[in-house]
């Protein structure tokens, strides 16, 4: 019996997953919402409200107290995590971890009779980080392109230009205003490669598909950039780990997990990735030809790339794709928090929201929206509400803005994928949202495309038990094909081609919605 352990510390919660690599099958999982069930942390949706000036941070020791519960209900289910051969997972991407010199000791001599809450208590020298939602670092990106020579040189590089959530222009930030704490700082890591690094107890690596997401990786020679380095922080290449390619194997589980969790003491940890490459790998998608739309905190859209291929506009990106080549992606922060904040509006639950939508014609009757309740980076504008055209009166006061709202975020969405240059037949969707049906269908009309949902929800935490199988060798390509046939067996949601021409008419007003 061939056990691996998946992992997904993401926006709001930490999911884990046991996948029988003989069976090809989900056995088990377990799931923390920050909000709900680490209230301590005062961050309901997972990051501290109220930050000025675009700032969004989280402690740390959050995702570690989530990692923790994750796994104590997990042995709760029953799950033989004695039998884990491998585990891998991913992070939310582009977030920094900042550990000073104690806490990179701190890695290797993890006490299994004290939380890692406790332990790493006084082990950062950044007390919160920076997640992908902090707006924060404008002048430093410039400052970075400017000395680059310019955005589109960044882009050439690393597959977008200077963005304000990537890793680099945070870690310039810090620099620039906690010159001392940046010196304290003895390694630098993702969400991604902290979470590796804590279950094995070393100094993790960063791979390729998480690492494009910092402008720092050069997409060229699949290393740190010399002159990003220099341009983003003194000293930098010391502070950050090596990067690897995705499949490696990072060591063997640290005993704290063996003592306290039971798993097994011969489990290999595999290098974590981004939550968006991971679910390219979890909804069977790392060949070129399939899209992907994942309805998480934030939206994304992306797809299988063999060769980087840029944005124009400079909004989308490249990462690496795990199982080797690249992936596009583009990114919408006004994703499902924005969706939560037009349905509370409307004083409706989503039911309600959906019920709302049904009872609105398509093309919402001409009333168009962009939902931005702050900064959106897809197009990139700052925005403190909601941007309409065609309304009577406030939407707040118009059920047809649940439709409205919808229809605006894919119309949006659709328009800024088109340097992608996808046709796609099916889009596969994930992510929290992707079980509203109606939301399905708008997804489906808006893009002309059929729509579906695997089985499995957790795409994210089910790409990492999936590389963890194929990097151990437990999981035969022939097994994961076919788990993926049976989990995207159910019904595709058609699209409707009589509202083809009304979805382009609405697609031109959007972009009349966006900044000159
Ligand atoms: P993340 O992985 O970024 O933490 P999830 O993929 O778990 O996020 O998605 C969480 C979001 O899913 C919530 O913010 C919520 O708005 C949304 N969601 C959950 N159920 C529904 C529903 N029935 N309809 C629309 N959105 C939903
Ligand atoms: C992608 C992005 C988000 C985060 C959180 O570039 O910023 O999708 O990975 O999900």
């Amino acid at each position: 019996m061939a056990l691996t352990l998946g992992i997904d510390a993401s926006t709001q919660s930490v999911t884990a997953l046991v996948f029988d690599c003989a069976e090809g099958k989900i056995l088990q999982k377990s799931s923390v919402n920050f909000g709900a069930d680490l209230p301590q942390y005062k961050a309901p949706q997972g990051f501290i409200p109220g930050g000025r000036y675009g700032k969004v941070h989280a402690d740390p020791r959050m995702w570690l107290d989530g990692l923790e519960l994750a796994l104590g209900r997990l042995r709760e289910t029953g799950a033989a995590l004695d039998k884990i051969t491998s585990i891998c997972g991913a992070g939310q991407q582009h977030g920094t971890v900042y550990l000073n010199q104690k806490g990179l000791e701190q890695l290797a001599s993890l006490d299994p009779g004290k939380s890692l809450h406790d332990q790493f208590t006084g082990c950062f020298s950044r007390s919160t980080s920076p997640i992908w939602m902090d707006t924060s670092t404008t002048e430093q990106c410039r400052a970075i392109e400017e000395q680059l020579g310019g955005a589109m040189e960044v882009c050439r590089r690393t597959g977008s230009i200077a963005i304000e959530r990537f890793s680099g222009p945070q870690i310039k930030r810090f620099d620039g205003h906690q010159p001392l704490a940046y010196v304290q700082t003895a390694r630098i890591h993702l969400v991604s490669s902290f979470m590796a690094s804590v279950l094995s107890g070393t100094d993790a690596p960063i791979e390729y598909g998480d690492g494009a997401g910092m402008n720092l990786l050069n997409l060229s020679t699949l290393d740190w950039d010399p002159e990003l380095l220099m341009a983003t922080g003194p000293g930098l290449r010391e502070k950050l780990p090596p990067v690897v390619p995705s499949q490696t194997e990072v060591g063997p589980v640290a005993a704290y997990f063996v003592k306290r969790y039971g798993i097994s003491p011969q489990a290999k940890v595999v290098a974590f990735t981004g939550d968006n490459p991971s679910s390219l790998v979890g909804m069977g998608a790392t060949q070129p030809g399939k899209v992907v739309i994942s309805l998480g905190t934030s939206d994304t859209f992306f797809a299988a790339m063999p060769e980087p291929l840029t944005d124009p506009n400079g909004w989308g990106h490249v990462f690496g794709n795990p199982l080797g080549g690249f992936m596009t992606l583009q990114c919408f922060i006004n994703g499902s928090l924005a969706r939560e904040k037009v349905r509370d509006a409307l004083g409706l639950d989503w039911a309600g929201f959906s019920e709302a939508i049904a009872g609105t014609p398509a093309g919402a009757e001409g009333r168009r929206m962009l939902p931005f309740f702050g900064p959106e980076i897809s197009p990139r504008m700052n925005a403190e509400a909601p941007l309409t055209s065609g309304f009577a009166s406030d939407w707040t006061g118009e059920k047809a803005s649940a439709r409205a709202c919808v229809e605006g975020q894919f119309l949006n969405m659709r328009l800024c994928s088109e340097w992608m240059q996808l046709k796609p037949e099916v889009i596969y969707l994930t992510g929290g949202a992707s079980q509203n049906d109606a939301i399905a269908q708008i997804v489906a009309n808006v893009f002309q495309a059929g729509v579906k949902r695997l089985s499995v929800p957790d795409s994210v935490a089910l790409g990492g038990a999936l590389r963890a199988g194929l990097c151990s060798g437990d999981l035969d390509a022939k097994v994961m094909d076919a788990f993926f046939e049976e989990a995207s067996s159910g019904a595709i949601v058609e699209p409707d081609r009589e509202l083809a021409e009304v979805y382009a008419a609405a697609a031109r007003e959007i972009r009349d919605l966006w900044p000159a």
